[in-house]
């Protein structure tokens, strides 16, 4: 490969006490990749298990119906998690698994089973941090319209009051939602996701009902949980323009209309940008009057979720905005094909903090998808991941010396898991999973984390 890594950017010299000491030190995980259990102790139905059970939607043809088997093996894993001397875990709660239809009838065997769970984060020294949204909607919410129809977000709300009664005297940290773009617009847009529709004006009406029930339970949850913390969780990227013409400069500016500023406009009291706005027309949304100022309740945190890089050319006739994201060569990529680029962490980070003052930053995801191999004696060697991993901690350091507020990191993810459309062909862990045995493996990229979070620790 041809690409070059700054050397003072390696991160190989990243030290866990060049951050400071209450900085939160996590991983990540979400119900549906990892849970498995899709069929025990009275689940219900959740849109990704009716697409997975659609021929040609999952690369592999696989399922989250048995996953990692955590429902039945999470003390291993939060033993693993406490291993890697972490102090936060972020886990996602599988609405179906409480409310089988989506509202009404409560399974006190699935909230159990997370109030377990949490009890296991506290025993361990781990602190729970909550999405209570990360894209498993129970289908029967869905076959009433899903987030198209707005009374999901009344449906949201009731399951959000049913969890933060049972686990908000020991979770503090909640997020409402996970990458409301990628349930908005690879689930009803892209139809790559669940529920697998392919229509714009959907995904935008979805995107406005997932806001909005973000805004609304922000209250919800702060009456029931006075001392809680809580925020929503963004996917956003740095954009920048494929070449120097006019055109794709402007194509790059429509592109973070509404890839990013979509989102983070209303959020913070912007309102929708009219610049994308003006560019989709009757597809637009329409708002009730209170939408705006409910989406933009104050939060204490906002959530980043970073991966990489997009740029982008001008693009006529492309829909929904005449933009399209361009391959760069010569860069460095994971196996997903995204391009490593830790500065590009740094460049959203900063550009956040410029536009929007956050007053709290958590990075709530990063990591990377490489081709793992477990070697006969029992290693991973997943030296790429590592120095990912490596050189994503030293720019998060930089994007703090330059000011923003960024007061934790969790790696995604704790394990190899069900990677959505990808199935099981993609792995993102920091332990390895053998998905015939159950058998988990800390990767050398693992091992890393943990040695660098040992405080103390001098020469890594
Ligand atoms: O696995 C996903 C996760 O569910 C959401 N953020 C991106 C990850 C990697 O694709």
């Amino acid at each position: 490969m041809n690409f070059k890594i700054d050397p003072s950017h390696s991160g190989a010299s990243v030290l866990r006490r060049d951050f400071p000491s209450d900085f939160r030190w996590g991983c990540s995980t979400s119900s549906y990749q990892i849970e498995g259990a899709a069929q025990e102790d009275g689940r219900g139905e959740s849109i990704w298990d009716r697409f997975c059970s659609e021929p040609g939607r999952i690369r592999d043809g696989s399922s989250g119906a048995v996953a990692c088997d955590h429902y039945h093996r999470w003390p291993e894993d939060l033993d693993m998690a406490k291993q890697l001397g972490v102090n936060a875990y972020r886990f996602s709660i599988a609405w179906p698994r409480l409310l089988p239809q989506g509202r009404g009838a409560v399974n006190e065997k699935g909230l159990d089973f997370y109030s377990r769970l949490v009890d296991g984060m506290l025993e361990r020294g781990l602190q729970p941090w909550a999405t209570l949204y990360h894209w498993d909607l129970p289908q029967a919410l869905q076959e009433q319209g899903g987030w198209a129809n707005r009374a999901t977000v009344d449906a949201f709300l009731e399951y959000t009051e049913l969890v933060t009664r049972r686990l908000g005297d020991r979770v503090k940290h909640w997020i409402t939602h996970n990458e409301p773009y990628c349930t908005a617009f690879l689930g009803n847009f892209e139809g790559n996701h669940a529920p697998g529709l392919k229509d714009h004006k959907t995904a935008l009406l979805v995107c406005h009902h997932l806001l909005l029930s973000h805004g609304r339970a922000v209250p919800l949850i702060k009456r029931l949980v006075p001392d809680a913390n809580v925020g929503i969780t963004l996917s956003l990227h740095p954009i920048s323009p494929a070449s120097d013409s006019v055109e794709d400069a402007a194509a790059a500016i429509r592109h973070d209309g509404l890839r990013n500023r979509w989102f983070l406009d209303p959020l913070h009291g912007r309102g929708y940008p009219e610049d994308v706005l003006a560019l989709l027309g009757s597809d637009a949304p329409q708002l009730l009057s209170n939408d705006l100022r409910e989406i933009a309740t104050p939060t204490d945190f906002l959530g980043v979720n970073y991966y990489f890089p997009e740029r982008i050319e001008n693009a006529p006739g492309v829909a929904p905005i005449a933009t399209r994201v361009v391959e760069t060569h010569g860069v460095e990529r994971t196996a997903f094909g995204w391009e490593v680029d830790p500065e590009g962490m740094v460049t959203l980070l900063t550009r956040i903090q410029r536009d929007y003052a956050p007053n709290c930053v958590y990075l709530t995801e990063n990591g990377s998808t490489f081709e793992d191999e477990l070697l006969p004696d029992g290693r991973v060697e997943d030296v790429q991941r590592r120095s990912y991993l490596q050189r994503h901690l030293a720019a998060a350091q930089r994007a703090m010396a330059a000011g923003v507020p960024l007061k934790g990191y969790f790696a995604w993810s704790l394990l190899d898991n069900f990677e959505w459309a990808e199935g099981y062909l993609r792995r993102f862990g920091l332990a390895y999973v053998d998905f015939e045995t159950q058998q988990r493996t800390l990767k050398a990229s693992g091992q890393w984390y943990a040695q660098f979070l040992q405080p103390g620790e001098a020469d890594r």
